[in-house]
């Protein structure tokens, strides 16, 4: 499978890993838009957001939901923006459905 993110869940492209488990996978983000901007996926090769059954997107949003609150721990920001790209035209730029987890902090010009 010719996929970046497939490459990063084998190990066949390095990541600084976050969190795992039998279905997710979590690394930061090479290129933030904040400190500590986290990605989290499927381990499964799905395209996109809406290609996926319900009891996936159950999964994933579970482990979003448990890695959001370390993130937020962790780091000890006020928020957060959680978000996917769905498709090209939406900005979806690596065809492997994965969720953005953005530290946001006060007057931060919008994580950027
Ligand atoms: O988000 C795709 C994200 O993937 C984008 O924010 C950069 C990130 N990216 C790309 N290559 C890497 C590697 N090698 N490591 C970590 N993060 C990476 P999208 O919503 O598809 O635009």
């Amino acid at each position: 499978m010719d996929c970046l993110f497939c490459k990063i869940i084998s190990g066949e492209i390095p990541s600084h890993k976050i969190y795992e488990d039998e279905f997710v996978y979590a690394f930061l983000d090479i290129y933030p838009c904040s400190e500590g901007h986290t990605i989290i996926l499927p381990k499964e090769h799905i395209p996109r957001y809406t290609n996926m059954e319900e009891t996936d997107s159950a999964s994933l949003f579970k482990a979003v939901n448990k890695v959001a609150k370390v993130v937020e721990r962790t780091l000890n920001v006020p928020g957060l923006n959680i978000g996917i790209n769905n498709g090209e035209v939406a900005g979806q730029s690596v065809p492997h459905v994965h969720v953005h987890i953005i530290p946001r902090r006060e007057n931060d010009n919008g994580g950027s």
